[in-house]
């Protein structure tokens, strides 16, 4: 059996912040967990990264041969105050000592009302909100969706093309992408309809154009008076960092607020300061009705919520909301601990920082290789869309060599989009700017290979 014991998991800062490859990846006890991992777990968890992980903090995930790999990844935008955050782990030991778990149906705790009231009051609007906790992403999303409906007692739920909002049934059907989300796993839930989103790089749509095309076909096909909720990312994510063009989910709000639909911002990859603000909604000069968040709300801890005007939010009957683990007491202590560090640590502006760092080196690397089509995002949520420069057709095939290469050379890099031609930088914000500058260097040392 192996044991990961090379590497005493310091975490935290304190990990020596360095490139360090001391075998080929995957080494002999990674391989070792990989074949493992083969012969016990079911064949559709995937993994990225070849490695065995030990430990990770600052800006590094180390492993147990003892390499040392950049991360520009965040475990998919989720460590977003840094992997073992100090003040997290300090939280969530004082917590786990304390108690771990009385069920906040049961026995309502502090904490999880404190993380209510964060959420409530760093979410975009001004108006009187109210939140519930969950475990993940696509539960969050799962009862923002049911509380609309109860709202509105309407059934019909629009998303949007190169959606990504989670992997269960209910989100599976809003989730754009079928392989490898949804083939084979239908029938899927009803009344979910599909919008075209606006993504400028291939419609070459002003963002009131791509509003228009969106709203008449919600009008068309679906009838504006079944809609309960309109359902959106802010700024895409695993359908490819698309960031709508200027005007349009303004556009899809006012729609919404006319028609009396509620618009739900799905914040969980693109919010928490993640975009450079603390919601992505706030780039565009939106306020949503209800938000989700996820991922980078609790250290790397499972936590999600749901956060919305107190009208919508209360119009689920009590007992209507819950699950057994749904603001689970180490997780809310998790949360309380990185909220604070987004809201007083200078995560914002850490993430702008970081975003200026990657769009300069990306776009002069884009400047001399015509197959970077595009170069987008926010904040520390900026990807390259790969083309074949002859045709304009993605080319996922060098995208995934890309990345592939990158990670056997100590950088961890993730891939996404509808066409799967987009690399997608997500850094940890505890990275350093060393460490960052070495990352893109190896990205475009490689890029340049290929
Ligand atoms: N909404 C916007 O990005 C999760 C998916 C990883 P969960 N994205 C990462 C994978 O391949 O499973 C996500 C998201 C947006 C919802 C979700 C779902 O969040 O915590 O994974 O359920």
């Amino acid at each position: 059996m192996s044991n990961a014991a090379v590497i005493t998991p310091v975490g935290g800062p304190t990990l020596a912040q360095e490139r360090r490859l001391v075998t080929a990846i995957p080494g002999p006890r990674s391989q070792e967990l990989l074949d493992r991992k083969a012969s016990s777990v079911a064949a559709g968890v995937g993994h990225t990264a070849p490695i065995a992980a030990v430990a990770a903090g600052g800006g590094v995930v180390v492993d147990a041969d003892g390499n040392s790999l950049i991360d520009l990844g965040s475990g998919i935008a989720v460590t977003t105050v840094g992997n073992a955050h100090p003040k997290v782990v300090a939280a969530v030991q004082a917590q786990v000592a304390q108690f771990t778990h009385t069920c906040f149906m049961v026995s309502p705790y502090e904490s999880y009302v404190a993380v209510a009231e964060t959420l409530n009051r760093l979410t975009p609007g001004d108006f009187p909100k109210k939140s519930a906790l969950f475990n993940s992403g696509a539960e969050a999303v799962e009862n923002a969706v049911k509380i609309a409906r109860k709202y509105t007692g309407r059934p019909a739920v629009v998303a949007f093309d190169h959606a990504y909002h989670g992997r269960t049934n209910l989100t599976m059907a809003l989730t754009a992408k079928a392989m490898p989300y949804k083939s084979g796993f239908g029938p899927f839930a009803s009344d979910i309809y599909r919008a075209p989103m606006s993504y400028p790089f291939h419609d070459k749509l002003t963002g009131p154009e791509a509003a228009a095309r969106a709203i008449s076909m919600i009008e068309k096909q679906v009838g504006a008076d079944n809609v309960a909720a309109v359902i959106i990312e802010p700024i895409q994510g695993e359908g490819g960092f698309i960031v709508p063009a200027d005007g349009f989910l303004p556009a899809i709000v006012d729609w919404c607020h006319a028609n009396g639909v509620v618009f739900i911002a799905d914040e969980v990859q693109a919010g928490l300061a993640r975009a450079g603000a603390m919601f992505a909604s706030e780039l565009f000069g939106i306020v949503p009705d209800m938000v989700t968040t996820a991922k980078g709300i609790a250290g790397g801890m499972p936590l999600s919520g749901v956060t919305g005007r107190a009208e919508i939010m209360d119009a689920a009957h009590t007992g209507g909301l819950g699950g057994t683990y749904g603001g689970n007491p180490v997780v809310c202590a998790a949360a309380l601990a990185a909220l604070d560090v987004i809201e007083h640590d200078g995560m914002i502006e850490r993430a702008q920082q970081i975003g200026e760092i990657l769009l300069g080196r990306l776009r002069a690397l884009q400047a001399g290789d015509p197959r970077i089509g595009d170069v987008r995002g926010a904040g520390a949520m900026i990807a390259a869309e790969f083309v074949d420069p002859a045709t304009g057709e993605p080319d996922a095939a060098l995208t995934a060599a890309v990345a592939k290469e990158c990670i056997a050379q100590g950088v961890i890099v993730l891939t996404c989009g509808t066409y799967g031609n987009v690399i997608r930088f997500l850094p940890p914000l505890s990275i350093g700017d060393e460490l960052l500058n070495e990352g893109l260097e190896v990205v475009a040392s490689v890029l340049a290979a290929h």
